[in-house]
């Protein structure tokens, strides 16, 4: 593994791509990962590498529709597994809710790994091999799931998705809730709380909020049935717009905007 300097300007990122190859090299993530992490990665440049304003909204609605969930279920797959395992096991125990490993790429000694990867991390009864329910209308592997699992439940944590099980999902009638920088990804569109920001800052957050709700069961229920979901995605695109605005401004300027960014 390359020595990352703690001086670089882009350590963060830097530490996160070498983990993300770690996790390849142990057969957690696969290459298309890698690819799917650069997408995002770009998506998070253009939103400024912190949570918007937006998305903090959404993932307070989604703590909401998680708290007041009768079988809530966090779907998880191979980027999610390498990039946030903890976080998982954190939030899944704050709801509570059950974890399912759903693969694209599925073989079932990759399957066996992350279940292993995070019940290391704290997560408990953790589902994915054996699945014995499919999901109606969708080829791939990603259909294969649990019926004590995604196949009954009324909400559905999908971070990093791809757009057919989330649309898959939503035909079932399922509350989705979608984690991806892309916010013109057909998950996004799809899912009932498209949540625009990154992983690893998207899911604490929506546990901070998940402890709070907990405590005031009318405030989350509340949320829910006023959650706008046009709305957000709206004020998620004006936000990009607003960026990109002010990026152009101050490259005329001669200033950039967001200075820490070296390269
Ligand atoms: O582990 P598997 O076999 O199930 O495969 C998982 C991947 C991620 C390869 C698979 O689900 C896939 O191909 O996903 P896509 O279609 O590339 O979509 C991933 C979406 O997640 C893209 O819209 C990215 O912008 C977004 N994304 C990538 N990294 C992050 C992210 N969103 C939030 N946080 C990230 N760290």
């Amino acid at each position: 593994m390359t020595r990352i300097p703690r001086s670089h300007p882009r350590y963060k990122s830097l530490v996160t791509r070498e983990a993300l190859v770690a996790a390849h090299r142990q057969g957690v993530a696969v290459l298309e990962g890698l690819i799917a992490h650069g997408r995002g990665e770009a998506w998070d440049y253009l939103l400024g590498e912190e949570t918007s304003a937006p998305a903090l909204v959404a993932e307070r609605a989604a703590a909401a529709y998680l708290v007041t969930a009768k079988r809530p279920v966090i779907s998880v797959n191979g980027n999610v597994a390498a990039l946030a395992a903890k976080q998982v096991a954190g939030l899944a125990r704050a709801v509570p809710t059950r974890v399912e490993v759903n693969l694209f790429h599925r073989s079932d000694e990759r399957v066996r790994r992350i279940v292993r990867l995070l019940e290391r991390t704290g997560a408990h009864d953790v589902l994915g091999p054996r699945p014995d329910a499919r999901i109606p209308g969708l080829e791939s592997n990603r259909a294969r799931c649990h019926r004590e699992g995604i196949y009954e439940a009324d909400v559905v944590l999908i971070p990093l998705e791809d757009g057919d099980r989330a649309e898959a999902l939503a035909r079932m009638g399922k509350t989705v809730v979608s984690v991806d920088l892309n916010p013109l990804s057909r998950t996004s569109l799809a899912a009932t709380v498209p949540v625009v920001d990154e992983l690893t800052r998207a899911l604490p957050n929506i546990e901070r909020f998940v402890r709070v709700l907990r405590t005031k069961p009318g405030e989350a229920t509340r949320i829910v049935s006023t959650y706008d979901r046009s709305g957000n995605l709206a004020a998620n695109y004006a936000f990009l717009r607003w960026r990109l605005a002010g990026l152009s401004r101050a490259t005329k300027g001669g200033r950039r905007m967001g200075a820490r960014r070296k390269r």
